[in-house]
């Protein structure tokens, strides 16, 4: 099992039924019915949203109805082309966004680039593999240890740091993140480095010292790019957990990690669906290249098994 296999197989068997349905006569409203509750039923097992689940079905229903099946030719291609069009319009408001261009367009230096979520999600890792494909582009970056709550918090920073080749500002564990937050940005501005990637503390929502806490590290870091981290695999309990983020502090986008070891898939498309905000990158391994930009028509191809197609 892979990334969005379960997902992928729903979609699959949606995509032959109509299919099949279409060879033997018109494509009726009632066997558009009985297909896409079973697609229904399958969104739901997989951890898709139930409202994101109905806009899902009633997309396709859309765009299936105005499905006119060639005679001769390949059913299957206009059948997966009808459903990734309605899928493409349902994700239509939600934007792309590229982190570089983003970069250019925002044209400060530092960008400054803050990463927030629970314990575990995967916010150092993350920034681990972030900076590792801006250094491969030529950018440099400098990390702010303000994860001082953790034990052991600063020094994964650091065997990361070692490894890429990174400077890590830190103070002690106990001192006041806002703090080291500052002086990552002054030293990234002395040195005229690129980026400064702060790597906060974990904290559930429902601690609300902490939520407060992010709040005023949020104030004083002022940065370009505030990314909630969530772990795919934690289904709807991220997607309740950013929830509750959005009410301390802006969240700009979205990183989804852990997803190589998701074959469900739901849960990326239902954050995205809900929060409507973009996804950067999907996290697919614990390596530093195991990092996959996210756009919505490569996604929406993955969820189809069209990857191939133009
Ligand atoms: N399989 C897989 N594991 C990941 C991914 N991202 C992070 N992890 C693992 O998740 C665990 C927690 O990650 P960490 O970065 O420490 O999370 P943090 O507490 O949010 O900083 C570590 O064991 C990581 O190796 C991913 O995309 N795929
Ligand atoms: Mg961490």
């Amino acid at each position: 099992m892979t990334m969005f296999d379960k997902i992928r197989s729903a979609f699959k068997k949606t995509a032959d039924a109509i299919v099949s349905s279409i060879s033997e006569k018109e494509l009726g409203e009632k066997e558009i019915e009985e297909v896409l509750n079973d697609l229904m039923n399958e969104l739901l097992e997989y951890d898709v949203a139930f409202e994101s689940a109905e806009q899902v079905i009633n997309a396709i229903r859309s765009g299936l109805i105005k499905v006119r099946a060639p005679r001769f030719g390949d059913k299957t291609a206009v059948v997966n082309s009808a459903i990734y069009e309605a899928m493409l319009d349902l994700l239509r408001d939600i934007p792309d966004m590229d982190l570089i261009q983003d970069m250019q367009t925002k044209g400060k230096r530092p960008y400054i680039m803050m990463y927030l979520g629970p314990n575990g999600y995967g916010k150092t890792t993350t920034i681990a593999k972030v900076t590792k494909y801006l250094m491969d582009r030529r950018f440099s970056v400098v990390w702010a240890a303000a994860d001082t709550f953790r034990a052991g918090a600063i020094e994964q920073l650091e065997g990361h740091s070692e490894k890429l080749g990174v400077k890590v500002i830190k103070h002690q564990y106990g001192a006041d993140p806002a703090a080291v937050v500052y002086d990552a940005v002054q030293h990234a501005q002395s040195k005229r480095i690129d980026v400064v990637m702060i790597d906060t503390a974990g904290r559930m929502h429902t601690d609300k010292n902490l939520m407060e806490e992010i709040r005023k590290i949020h104030k004083v870091a002022t940065p370009d790019l505030s990314v909630f981290v969530a772990d795919a695999m934690m289904g709807n309990e991220a997607l309740e957990i950013a929830r509750t983020y959005v009410k301390y502090v802006p969240i700009n986008a979205l990183i989804m990690t852990k997803v190589d070891a998701y074959p469900k898939g739901g849960s990326v498309l239902t954050l995205l669906m809900e929060l409507k905000r973009p996804i950067l990158f999907m996290g697919t391994g614990q390596g530093y290249d195991d990092l996959q930009k996210f756009d919505k028509s490569s996604f929406i191809k993955q969820l189809l098994g069209m990857e191939g197609m133009q």
